[in-house]
């Protein structure tokens, strides 16, 4: 194909993208808390997941097309959050429509009427400033202070029935996903180590070398939106869950059916669960590893999975290539879960492939980049699961993750603390939002003025103690 065609190619795809991510957007639950819903909320959970796996594996398919075809893959325009800034400009001057004197080329209005007509201007404008003022104050540099502060959170059962309540009681549709997470973290004791990494940055073989076994597919692209979930059991097997059929236990050898795009392509078997049960000697019981679908090729659908995953995770090993550039992906993802309140420790995976002075260069400028973008120190360690280089993988184990694995209780408990602080802070800021629109304001204001009594009142026991 010439030029033109390609790029007429790329553009037709990216149609079709927009298409579907409409349709993904319509089914969501956030959908319906507009006021200018255009369709009733009909899809079950299960619904919505299956038509975001059916997506998630076209979007992947015109990806590969695109890559086999040649045609460029158009790089993104700025950050997310700047094209939000934007938007929510454009909103704020769109509020001018509203004003009496672009009223007054409708029809006479009286002086009562464009009074009130200011007053709605005055009140929409004064919310999307608010919410323009949050979205410019940029990456959180007091973050690694105020998640200290958080890990204080006291009381925090009670605190998150609070929280459930005003979350269910004021149709809060945006926490909900967080909240039940959050409750379901809350029965369950264990501790989850997540390792995160682009696609090949040796996730599964770390795995596989901390197991003892050749559990996980080495060398294969995963099925995206499926973690692979890892804990103590008497007897090496897999279970796995689907949308739509019964679940199945299977032997480890029947793993990359379900885990791999070459076997599952586009998760055409809908699975929505695996959970890999093996006996071995250095998984503690209580500790969950998750070995998570790769970032990076994938990255659209990928970091929204991860996304989604985060709020269970406590601590997170990110994984970064020695012998690939660190990407500003990789920061965020680190960044990503210090915000969900959970640990990070970054680890420069095939440390064989670079001698021992490239390999202190490479930790270092990690280190230093990290540093310089978390504002806070963060460790980074070499590893390799390579025999020759062996020693790098048990020194990592022996002075950073051993101690973490034998207080796993206490670091588990720590990271519910924040996070529940995390969340209450969300909740928090979506009432003052949400104060903004007079209907509703007295009850937000008696929520929010409940949970700050909440905070007085523990503050007083405390003192008196
Ligand atoms: N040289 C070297 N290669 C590695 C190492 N770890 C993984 N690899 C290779 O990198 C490729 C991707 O590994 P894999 O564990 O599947 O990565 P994942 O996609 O992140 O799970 C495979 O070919 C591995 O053999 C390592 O420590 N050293
Ligand atoms: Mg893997």
């Amino acid at each position: 194909m010439n030029e033109s065609q390609l790029r007429h190619l790329v553009v037709s795809f990216r149609h079709i993208d927009e298409l579907l991510g409409e349709a993904v957007r319509n089914l969501s639950a956030e959908a319906d808390a507009s006021p200018f819903a255009r369709y009733t909320q009909d899809a079950s959970p299960v619904q919505r997941k299956v038509v975001a796996d059916h997506v998630a594996g076209i979007r992947r398919a015109m990806a590969r097309i695109m890559d086999e075809v040649g045609a460029p893959r158009p790089a993104p325009v700025s950050g997310a959050l700047w094209a939000a800034q934007s938007q929510v400009a454009a909103a704020r001057i769109a509020i001018d429509e509203l004003r009496p004197r672009v009223m007054r080329g409708y029809g006479a209005l009286s002086d009562a009427d464009a009074v009130r007509l200011d007053g709605i201007a005055a009140e929409l404008d004064a919310a999307l400033e608010r919410l323009l003022a949050y979205l410019a104050q940029g990456p959180d540099a007091d973050l690694p202070a105020r998640l200290q502060r958080l890990e204080q959170t006291r009381d925090e059962v009670p605190l998150l029935r609070e929280l459930a309540r005003i979350v269910t009681d004021h149709g809060l549709v945006g926490l909900r996903g967080t909240l039940s997470l959050l409750l379901e973290r809350l029965e369950g004791d264990g501790f989850e180590i997540g390792v995160f990494g682009r696609v090949s940055s040796g996730k599964s073989s770390l795995l596989n070398r901390l197991l003892g076994a050749p559990v996980l597919p080495v060398g294969v692209t995963p099925v995206t939106a499926v973690p692979t979930r890892i804990r103590l059991g008497e007897h090496s097997r897999a279970m796995i869950e689907f949308a739509q059929s019964p679940p199945l236990t299977i032997g480890l050898e029947r793993l990359p059916e379900f885990s791999t795009e070459q076997q599952n392509p586009g998760n055409r078997k809908h699975v929505t669960r695996i959970l890999v049960e093996v006996p071995a000697g250095r998984l503690p019981p209580g500790v969950t590893w998750v070995d998570t679908p790769g970032l990076g090729s994938l990255a659209t659908d990928g970091a929204a999975e991860t996304d989604a995953y985060l709020p269970r995770c406590d601590l997170g090993l990110v994984l970064i290539d020695a012998g690939a550039v660190p990407t500003p992906e990789d920061f965020a993802l680190v960044q990503r879960l210090l915000r969900a309140g959970a640990s990070a420790m970054v680890l420069v995976s095939k440390a064989d492939l670079l001698d021992a002075p490239d390999r202190q260069r490479v930790v270092d400028y990690v280190r230093q980049q990290l540093g310089a973008q978390l504002g806070t120190p963060l460790a980074v360690y070499p590893v390799s699961v390579k025999d020759a280089a062996a020693s790098l993988c048990e020194a990592w184990f022996d002075e950073a993750l051993q101690p973490l694995l034998r207080t796993h209780g206490e670091q588990a408990a720590a990271a519910m603390r924040r996070k529940i602080g995390l969340f209450r802070e969300a909740v928090e800021r979506t009432l003052e939002a949400r104060l903004g629109q007079p209907a509703a304001a007295p009850r937000y204001a008696a929520a929010l003025a409940a949970l700050r009594a909440g905070d007085e009142l523990c503050e007083a026991a405390r003192r008196a103690a």
